[in-house]
């Protein structure tokens, strides 16, 4: 008991993300966030008709299981998948955000580049935005941040997803991310983005080699000195393969990605985006524990 009030005083003071519509995500705790894919592949009824009810019931699964956030997409952001248009995306994600929103308050976010998608998807009951691109794709997407006052993540990514793993390339991983950091935090605050609103992830497998994947793990806490939450999207990655080949099915990659997401939150992540929510709640219990006993 005497534990109890000690534990985690140290990361007391860390400020929470403010939500648009009232309420904050705490940062004193590292938070996973639960994939949750309404594409056709993840979710098929003979192939074609993407079922928002098992959609829905997934969604509250992870929530079940300890998830602090919901990412719904639309469109597959793998290496090399085809783009949806911007309608067969709202088509797939509105009713899947509706549906956890009727029975859970829990902060959705919207894995969406598209601004009129976003827009959409916040009206109906989306709370973050998760833009692969950093703001860069739409030039509509920094004026729908403002206007709906949602948190933004900032993600780095080499190239587009259909040619990013061709040939990724750097002399300074590590450098070339912090300074588009730089840059794109400059973007926000010219925008009118409010940087509390702000949230940086690395992009990992985004135009990246093993070795830069590996490297950005390992030196995550560069990224501390923008003094804002970092996430890391580390889950199930092609990455985690390649060292466990024997894993090669995406879904044989568990050891591998808890791995990571134990690692990415001893170096500094704030937030861990999964696929497997229950054992990654297990997991950073256990290391959220150790930190704070130090
Ligand atoms: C197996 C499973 C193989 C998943 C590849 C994948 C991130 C992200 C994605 C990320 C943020 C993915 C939308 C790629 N990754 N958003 N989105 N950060 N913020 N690939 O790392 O999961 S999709």
């Amino acid at each position: 008991m005497i534990q109890k009030q000690t534990l985690y005083r140290s990361e007391e003071n860390k400020r929470g993300i403010p939500l648009s519509g009232g309420g904050e995500l705490p940062l004193s705790r590292p938070l996973v966030m639960g994939i949750l894919n309404v594409t056709p592949d993840s979710f098929s009824d003979g192939g074609k008709f993407v079922g928002s009810k098992e959609a829905i019931k997934q969604g509250l699964k992870m929530i079940d299981e300890g998830a602090d956030i919901v990412d719904i997409g639309g469109e597959s952001s793998r290496p090399g998948a085809m783009p949806v248009s911007a309608e067969e995306e709202q088509k797939r994600i509105i009713p899947v955000i509706e549906g956890i929103r009727k029975k859970s308050n829990i902060p959705i976010s919207i894995d969406s580049y598209r601004g009129a998608t976003v827009r959409i998807a916040i009206e109906a009951g989306a709370n973050i935005i998760n833009d692969i691109s950093a703001l860069a794709y739409d030039k509509g997407m920094a004026a729908v941040a403002i206007e709906t006052d949602a948190p933004v993540i900032l993600m780095h990514m080499q190239g587009s997803p259909e040619q990013m793993q061709k040939s990724p390339n750097y002399i300074d991983c590590v450098g070339e991310i912090d300074s588009f950091f730089e840059e794109r935090i400059k973007f926000c605050m010219n925008a009118g983005i409010e940087i509390n609103k702000l949230i940086l992830d690395p992009g990992i497998g985004f135009g990246k080699r093993l070795s830069d994947n590996l490297e950005i793990m390992s030196q995550l806490s560069t990224f501390k000195k923008h003094d804002l939450p970092l996430l890391i999207g580390a889950s199930r990655k092609s990455f985690i393969s390649m060292l466990n080949p024997s894993g090669s099915k995406t879904d044989d990659r568990l050891g591998g990605s808890i791995a990571a997401a134990v690692i990415a939150v001893t170096n500094g992540a704030d937030i861990i985006r999964a696929h497997d929510v229950r054992e990654t709640v297990e997991a950073l219990k256990i290391t959220q524990a150790v930190r704070g006993s130090k």
